[in-house]
């Protein structure tokens, strides 16, 4: 294999060089599946699944280019989070139009959301690119924490969490789903940035290397980019397929 900007060796490069080629192939792919889907659904939740074309093409692009580092020798974490400050406020506006909330909820909240998400990730980088076991370290990620509970809060608790609990049948089931896999994704971003830092409490008690730290966080992130962006995007897009047919529409 090329140079590893990582420094990692054998089974643990192969595996993060291997995890990221991968994510450029399901990145690739779902993003001309959703382009080619979007008539499955009617007129007014389209734009969720064009949604998650430009979520899966924005990240096809972006792996391809953390991929690409492997023959370079250099390594821009910022790839990561560049993508996210694109994705992660689609990923909450998307699931808006499918929740059923009305024009004039979606309109207050979405903004709310989007606002939270950028912050979420815009605070989340500091902390990244800091050293590890820095005080920076620690606090940014702490800031990065409380928009993401923020966030959290509003789909469980808030206005759209109500509006998602309160519905029946197979869409109020497949909401739930899909906020709890929303929940479950989400939770291994925070997890991965601990343990990606081997002198954290959580990668000392589990006697994680420099290596090993390096290889939980790039494959903890790249798999769960994968479930959280078109894992995701089919449950919404099924969401709005069940919506579209319970309202007569029928695709040509
Ligand atoms: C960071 C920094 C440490 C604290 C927290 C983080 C959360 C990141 C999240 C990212 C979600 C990304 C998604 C991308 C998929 O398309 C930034 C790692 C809380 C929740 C969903």
């Amino acid at each position: 294999m090329a140079t590893n900007p990582l420094g990692l060796e054998g089974a643990q490069a192969d595996l993060v060089y291997n995890s990221l080629s991968f994510a450029v192939a399901a990145m690739g792919i779902a993003f001309v599946y959703f382009l080619v889907s979007r008539n499955r659904v009617a007129p007014q939740y389209r734009s969720a699944v064009t949604m998650s074309a430009m979520i899966c093409g924005i990240a096809g692009y972006h792996y391809w280019r953390i991929f690409g580092q492997f023959g370079s020798g250099e390594w821009n974490e910022g790839y990561r989070y560049a993508d996210w400050l694109l994705t992660v406020p689609l990923l909450v506006a998307e699931l808006v139009v499918v929740s059923g909330l009305s024009k004039e909820v979606a309109k207050r909240v979405t903004p709310r959301l989007i606002v939270a998400s950028l912050l979420m990730i815009a605070t989340g980088y500091p902390g990244e690119t800091a050293e590890f076991g820095s005080n920076d370290r620690t606090v940014w990620g702490i800031v990065s924490a409380i928009f993401m509970l923020y966030v959290l809060y509003e789909l469980f608790a808030g206005e759209v969490g109500k509006a998602l609990k309160s519905q029946a049948g197979e869409v109020g089931s497949k909401l739930n789903n899909v906020r709890y896999l929303l929940l479950a994704t989400w939770g291994v971003y925070p997890i991965a940035y601990i343990l990606g830092d081997s002198t954290s409490w959580l990668s000392t008690t589990l006697g994680l290397s420099d290596s090993d730290a390096m290889t939980t966080i790039q494959v903890g992130y790249t798999v769960a980019d994968i479930l959280a962006k078109p894992g995701y995007g089919l449950l919404i897009m099924s969401i709005a397929i069940a919506r579209s047919n319970a309202e007569g529409y029928r695709a040509a």
